[in-house]
């Protein structure tokens, strides 16, 4: 059985930057995933994340075992509530929505989710979610019915991140949101990420490579990109 959240912390300790694809399975079409799947494969993904704030679809399990079929990278679901839950993935971010105050996805969706992931191998990776102000509203902010933190206030977001780690998250996700205006600020990626001790996620609204290289040198340890790559499958290869 692989231990992804082993490999995170080994990389972090060896400052090896990750990369994750997110793939919304609502806007994957199964029968054309094979070039998608080639593309990933020539990336510098190191990881694929799967999921979406709704996901309609009932092709989380198809898609997965098609991507195992032909990729080797580690497969993470990335749940917007429990029924995104697929037992052919490796992991499962196990997320608590900690920037809202909305307890629905601080800890209700985790009780009906509990059960679930009993049945399953599926490795848990219990991780601090914390939406940031990005310009507009994001499909998180309404499907969560949350208000996402002021992206200038560098200190609550610390503030936030520490309470996640001090509650046992073994990961935190600074999140903008998918197709995010403004990506989560520098100088707040840096602050947490000089102030906490596990690794830490920065994803939404990262529309270039240098985007990926700046949010890297400011102390993510793993990038999330979705939409740049959902629009354009050569965005690593132009
Ligand atoms: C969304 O952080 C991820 O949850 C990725 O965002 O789609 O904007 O890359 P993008």
């Amino acid at each position: 059985m692989t231990n992804i959240y082993n490999d995170i912390l080994k990389s972090k300790s060896e400052k090896k930057k990750l990369l994750a694809i997110l793939l919304d399975p609502d806007k994957v079409v199964l029968e054309s995933s094979s070039i998608l799947i080639s593309k990933i494969n020539d990336s510098p993904a190191t990881h694929i994340f799967i999921g979406g704030s709704i996901v309609t679809t009932t092709i989380i399990d198809e898609l997965i075992v098609k991507i195992k079929q032909n990729c080797s990278l580690p497969i993470v679901l990335f749940p917007g509530n429990p029924s995104q839950i697929s037992d052919k993935a490796d992991a499962i971010l196990f997320l608590s929505l900690l920037s809202g105050r909305n307890p629905d996805y601080l800890i209700e969706h985790q009780v009906k989710a509990a059960p679930i992931l009993k049945k399953t191998q599926l490795e848990i990776i219990s991780t601090g979610y914390i939406l940031i102000e990005s310009g507009t509203e994001t499909a998180v902010e309404r499907v969560s019915k949350t208000i996402p933190l002021d992206r200038t206030n560098h200190e609550f977001a610390l503030a936030t991140a520490q309470a996640g780690e001090m509650l046992g998250s073994k990961l935190i996700y600074l999140e903008a949101g998918s197709g995010a205006k403004q990506a989560v600020p520098l100088e707040m990626i840096a602050l947490v990420a000089q102030n906490i001790e596990i690794p830490l996620l920065v994803g939404g609204g990262i529309v270039d490579l240098q985007g990926i290289q700046n949010a890297y040198h400011a102390g993510a340890d793993l990038v999330v990109i979705g939409t740049a790559f959902e629009k354009d499958i050569n965005f690593f290869n132009p």
